[in-house]
């Protein structure tokens, strides 16, 4: 069986259970997902037995090349939409209401209204059906982390002084470029000094702060992205960043041992977080463990407080990366990505996290 045909296999089942005919598909990611292609301006709709994949002229070359073999590549014009429902039979819709636009719900109900078809929110289902990768989607994400770590080493070579902080995410992301990276993952950080309390600071163009150095950033393969955080010492680090350096790294060791399927993100979270409140940091480590990697930067499932009761499964790959910030001072985070597998959690990441001193 091909890598689409199970993620079809899911959607259909939740299409079934829900009592839907089609899904219309408008965020990127999922219209990526469900047709093999990348197109910002795309839609698609998935029926019981179709994949009706629209591209307009810019892309429908490259989209009759690249799309699965089981979807149907339609040329995007004026009139489309209400084409295919007039023509389509369709009554129960589900529409993505988390990413379609007021004005673009509006005109997709101004269609469904003429056919008497009726619409449906689908929530976070195809995000949800993105968090169990396939082999191959790892493979990707390993890729790109790949490219990222190539670029990092090559980066820790070239650092000096007088470097501003954008001259280091400018490093990195023309690295990962040069090493086949499409696309930054995101927007690169990297902060120095008291910026690095920013858990995420924009890169200023401003030379680099003696004390800590935090490095953020990722690669793409194939529209997969990577996430991975390093911080290195600019100067000396004296006592105290030591020792809140090996707190942030004593809790990722203490996360990434306890990460596994069946455990709760909020578990998971907790694991960390219990370390670094026990070194007296309470209070420092404001966001969340950690979060799902994929087509999306950001996707399930989340590591967080907030979150109660799901649990991780294998599939998932998420980022471990506590960081400690004190206000005005400084800050540190080190981040590994995690992939879930059927025989156990594996660690995605190979960079090396002994405190670096520049
Ligand atoms: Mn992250």
């Amino acid at each position: 069986m091909g890598v689409y045909e199970k993620r079809y296999e899911r959607l259909r089942a939740y299409m079934k259970e829900a009592d839907l005919d089609a899904v219309y598909i408008t965020a990127t990611e999922n219209y990526r997902y469900f047709s093999g292609f990348n197109n910002p301006d795309g839609f698609m709709i998935v029926t019981a037995d179709g994949a009706d994949v629209f591209a307009d002229f810019r892309y429908f070359e490259a989209a009759k090349a690249k799309c699965y073999p089981c979807c149907r590549v339609i040329e995007q014009k004026r009139g489309c939409t209400a084409e295919w429902f007039g023509t389509a039979g369709v009554s129960r819709v589900g529409f993505e209401n988390m990413d379609l636009s007021v004005y673009g719900f509006d005109s997709l109900k101004k269609i469904t209204d003429e056919v008497k078809a009726e619409l449906f929110p689908v929530d976070a289902t195809l995000t949800g059906i993105r968090a169990v990768k396939e082999r191959e989607e790892v493979d990707l994400i390993i890729r790109a982390q790949r490219i990222a770590e190539r670029a990092l080493d090559h980066v820790l070579k070239i650092i000096k002084y007088d470097m501003t902080e954008l001259e280091v995410a400018a490093e990195l992301e023309y690295y990962m470029k040069k090493y086949g990276s499409v696309t930054p993952s995101f927007e690169t950080i990297a902060v120095s000094g008291s910026a690095s309390s920013l858990p995420h600071g924009v890169p200023r163009p401003v030379k680099l702060e003696r004390g800590f150095l935090t490095m953020d950033f990722g690669a793409t393969a194939e529209e997969y992205h990577s996430d991975m955080t390093r911080t290195v010492v600019i100067g000396k680090a004296d006592d105290e960043m030591k020792r809140l350096y090996n707190t942030v790294l004593e809790a990722q060791n203490a996360a990434h041992a306890f990460i596994k399927a069946g455990v709760t993100g909020e578990e998971a979270d907790k694991s960390a977080r219990d370390i670094i409140n026990a070194a007296g940091y309470e209070g420092c480590f404001g966001h969340s463990l950690g979060h799902g990697v994929g087509l999306e930067i950001h996707e399930l499932p989340n590591l967080s407080p907030r979150i109660e009761g799901i649990k991780l499964v294998p599939g998932n790959v998420v980022t471990n990366e506590p960081g400690i910030y004190i206000e005005g001072k400084y800050g540190c985070r080190i981040e590994d990505m995690i992939y879930i597998g059927e025989d156990g959690p594996e660690n995605l990441t190979e960079a090396p996290k002994e405190l670096i001193e520049i």
